[in-house]
């Protein structure tokens, strides 16, 4: 009887992390800082379209930049990564919006950062990680 009830309360918070850590999601909300995207992980469904609610809390120009599935800005966005941007949205200091874009139909690993001069090596990267949809 002892055994049967630790077995419940094992599951029980087995299933309580699962809630906690994050399923894939149709809806971003991200605030921009200097120099920060918080929260910086999304997961997001296969070829879904996205709501992003952005907020720049920030004193400068923040953008959030998704690269192309394999590629990175590296350590600072220049000319030779506007090819392999994906999507992009720019927020004015104090500004914030609501926008949305289709995610990417090749599950995987995107880089997110902010293309403004600098802000990648102050920190301003994140991942958006696409699953496969349900079906
Ligand atoms: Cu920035």
């Amino acid at each position: 009887m002892k055994r049967n009830l630790i077995a419940v309360a094992v599951l029980l918070s087995l299933t309580l992390v699962s809630c906690g850590g994050g399923g894939p999601t149709t809806n971003i909300d991200v605030t921009l800082t200097d120099f920060q995207f918080q929260p910086n992980q999304y997961i997001v469904p296969a070829g879904q379209e996205i709501t992003l609610n952005s907020a720049n809390n920030g004193a400068v120009v923040h953008n959030f930049v998704i690269m192309e599935l394999g590629t990175t800005a590296g350590p600072m966005f220049d000319d030779e990564d506007v090819p392999n941007v994906y999507w992009e949205v720019e927020l004015q200091p104090g500004g914030s919006t609501e926008t949305s874009f289709t995610a990417p139909t090749e599950p995987g690993e995107y880089e997110v950062v902010c293309r403004t001069e600098g802000h990648i090596a102050s920190g301003m990267t994140g991942k958006l990680i696409v699953v496969p949809a349900q079906e």
